[in-house]
């Protein structure tokens, strides 16, 4: 699979066990390991959201969701178990930085370099995206429809997703499979 990247979207813990805690999460964390060690050639790109405390997207400045992910704090870190795994930081990707901007998509992230997810996997001569991670209605489909939309083969990893609604998680991927996402 030499072609291929594994992007794992926002695998943290207040989508975990924090303030925003998502459905079938461990799993989903237990399933990215597996593969992460059945595929250890798959190079591995991380996202991270990663919000100011007064982030536009949080209850008390008008969004929808609580705080969550603030820059610093527990809930903003990988998984214990994947970190070891984002080891190379011109493969993880902040986004939601900007207070005035929600950001649901990791393609709109940047590296510690400044780059952009799309540039660095071209540098890597990547064709084919296998994406999973948290929250499938949202960062996740966000993530891989971006992904397709710059030309890449994109593949989601159907036990390696954790969704914030279960109706809403069978919707997006359907509409994904619609749209020429692989499901695998
Ligand atoms: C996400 C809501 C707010 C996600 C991030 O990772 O899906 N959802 N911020
Ligand atoms: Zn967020």
């Amino acid at each position: 699979m030499k072609d291929t990247a594994l992007v794992i979207v926002d695998m943290l813990y207040d989508f975990i066990d924090g303030s925003m805690a998502c459905q079938e999460a461990d799993a989903a964390v237990a399933h990215t390991l597996e593969f992460i060690k059945a595929h250890p050639e798959v190079p591995r790109i991380f996202v991270r959201d990663h919000h100011p405390e007064d982030h536009c997207s949080f209850a008390a400045q008008g969004g929808p969701w609580p705080p969550h992910c603030v820059q610093g704090t527990r809930g903003a870190e990988i998984h214990k178990d994947l970190a070891p795994y984002a080891d190379d930081e011109g493969l993880v990707f902040y986004k939601g930085e900007n207070r005035d901007l929600e950001q649901y998509s990791g393609f709109a992230g940047l590296n510690e370099a400044g780059q952009q997810m799309g540039e660095v996997l071209r540098l890597m001569e990547t064709d084919k995206v296998l994406v999973c991670g948290i929250a499938t209605e949202f960062c996740v489909r966000n993530t891989a429809e971006d992904l397709l939309k710059d030309g890449f083969k994109v593949s989601v990893l159907k036990d390696c997703i954790s969704y914030v609604d279960h109706k809403g998680h069978l919707e997006a991927l359907d509409a994904m499979e619609k749209e020429g996402i692989r499901l695998i």
